[in-house]
C-alpha cells in the first residue's frame, strides 16, 4: 500500500444515528427506509477530504512523511486495523463498536511512514449478547462475525445489480437503500448523544421517503433528487427496483397505479418483473381477478423472458390465495 509505512492512523467518522425505532421502521406505510448513513452526502468524498486535512497537520506536527489516505477504496481490512488501534471491537454483526460511540461511524485510514507511538488494542464487549443475530430480517448473520453477504440486506440493495431472489424479497420489507436493523438493536448503540458535527450533512427528504414520489422517478429525476448521495450511485434501475419490494411488501393500495404503469411500459426488464411482483403482493386480497385478467394482457405483449416468467408464478400466486 505504501512502500517503507510504518503506522497506520485509523479513524472513525460519526454519523447521526436513525431518528426513528425498528418499530417505526417496519410500520412506516407508504414509506422507504434508506440507511442512515446515505441521508446526506457520500461519506467517501467527505472523509477522504478530512483525512487529507489529518495528512497535513501531521505533516505539520512531524515534518514531511509519504502519506496514502484510504476510505473504503483499496482492499484495506479496516475492522482489524480499527481493532489493533483501539477504535473499537469486532461485534458479532461484523462492525467495528466502541463503548462510547456505538457503532454509528464509518472507518478510514491514514498510511504513514512517519513513526507513532500505537495504542492498545480494543477488549472485545458484545459477552453473551445476540441481539443483531436475532433481529437479522434474512438471517445473514450465519454464526457470530460472520454475514452471509448473499442474504445481506446491504448487500442485494445496494451491490447486487440483478433480480433479488423471489424468496428474499418478503424479508426485505421497506427498505430501499441498506439496513441498520443489526445496529439499531445494539445495547452499545442505545441513548448515545448525536455526534457533535455530522459532517455528512443529513437531509430530511431521505429520513423515510414516501414511495408515492420515488417510483414516479426517471432518470434525470432520480439524479437530482440524490445528487452527491451514495444512492445515486446505485442508479435508477437498482433504485426503483428496490422501491417496488418496498411498495410490495407495504400494502399501500394508492401505490398501484404508479406500480402498473412501471410494469407496462418500464423500460428496465429487473424494474418491470419486480413491479410484477408488487403488483401481485398487492393484488391478493383485493382486485384479484381483475389484476391477473391486466397481467395475462401484459404478458403477451412482454418481450422478455424473465418478466414472462414473473407474470406467470404472479399469476399463479395471485390464484392460490384467492
Ligand atoms: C464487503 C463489505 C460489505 C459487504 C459484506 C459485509 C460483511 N459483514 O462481510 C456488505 C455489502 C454486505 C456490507 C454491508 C454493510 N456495511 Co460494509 N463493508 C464492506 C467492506 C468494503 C469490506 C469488508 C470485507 O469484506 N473485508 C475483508 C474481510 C476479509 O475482512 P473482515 O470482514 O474485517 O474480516 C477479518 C476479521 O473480521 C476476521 N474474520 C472475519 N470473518 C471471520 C470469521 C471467523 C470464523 C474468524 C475466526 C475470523 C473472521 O478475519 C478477517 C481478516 O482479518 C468494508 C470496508 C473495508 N475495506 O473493510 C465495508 C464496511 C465494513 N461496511 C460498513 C458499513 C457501514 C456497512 C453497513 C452497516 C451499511 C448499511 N447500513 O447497509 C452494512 C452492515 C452489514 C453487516 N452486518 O456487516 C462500514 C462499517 C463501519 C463500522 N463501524 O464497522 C465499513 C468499514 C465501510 C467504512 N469504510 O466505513 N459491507
Ligand atoms: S444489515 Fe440487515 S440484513 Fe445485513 S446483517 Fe445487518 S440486519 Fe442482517
Ligand atoms: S447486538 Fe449484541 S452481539 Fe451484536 S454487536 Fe451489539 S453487543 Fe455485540
Amino acid at each position: 500500500m505504501l512502500d517503507e509505512v510504518r503506522t497506520v492512523v485509523s479513524v472513525g467518522m460519526r454519523y447521526s444515528p436513525p431518528a426513528y425505532a425498528l418499530d417505526e421502521v417496519n410500520a412506516a406505510q407508504g414509506r422507504g427506509v434508506i440507511s442512515a448513513y446515505a441521508h446526506g452526502d457520500d461519506y467517501h468524498d467527505i472523509m477522504k477530504a478530512r483525512l487529507e486535512a489529518l495528512a497535513r497537520e501531521l505533516d505539520q506536527l512531524l515534518g514531511r512523511h509519504d502519506q496514502r489516505v484510504y476510505v473504503d477504496t483499496a482492499p484495506v481490512l479496516e475492522h482489524a486495523l480499527a481493532e489493533d488501534s483501539g477504535l473499537g471491537w469486532q461485534g458479532k454483526h461484523s462492525l467495528t463498536l466502541n463503548r462510547q460511540l456505538g457503532s454509528w461511524f464509518l472507518l478510514g485510514e491514514l498510511f504513514t511512514t512517519a513513526d507513532i507511538k500505537e495504542d492498545d488494542k480494543a477488549s472485545f464487549h458484545c459477552g453473551t449478547c445476540s441481539a443483531c443475530i436475532d433481529i437479522c430480517p434474512t438471517r445473514a448473520i450465519v454464526a457470530p462475525f460472520v454475514v452471509d453477504a448473499r442474504l445481506c440486506i446491504s448487500y442485494l440493495s445496494i451491490e447486487y445489480k440483478g433480480s433479488v431472489p423471489r424468496r428474499l424479497r418478503p424479508l426485505i420489507g421497506n427498505r430501499i437503500y441498506g439496513c441498520d436493523d443489526c445496529q439499531m438493536v445494539c445495547p452499545w448503540n442505545g441513548g448515545l448523544p448525536p455526534p457533535v458535527s455530522d459532517f455528512l450533512s443529513p437531509r430530511g427528504e431521505n429520513c423515510l421517503p414516501e414511495l408515492a414520489s420515488l417510483l414516479l422517478l426517471d432518470d434525470a429525476a432520480f439524479r437530482s433528487r440524490f445528487v452527491k448521495s451514495p444512492v445515486k450511485r446505485i442508479g435508477r434501475e437498482r433504485f426503483i427496483r428496490n422501491c417496488c419490494i418496498a411498495a410490495g411488501n407495504n400494502g399501500e393500495q394508492s401505490l398501484l397505479t404508479a406500480l402498473w404503469s412501471l410494469a407496462m411500459q418500464d423500460d428496465s426488464a429487473i424494474v418491470r418483473e419486480h413491479a410484477v411482483w408488487a403488483l401481485g403482493m398487492l393484488s391478493r386480497a383485493e382486485n384479484s381477478h381483475a389484476a391477473m385478467q391486466r397481467l395475462s394482457v401484459m404478458q403477451g405483449s412482454e418481450t422478455d423472458a424473465n418478466v414472462r416468467e414473473e407474470i406467470s408464478l404472479t399469476i399463479k400466486e395471485i390464484k392460490e390465495s384467492i
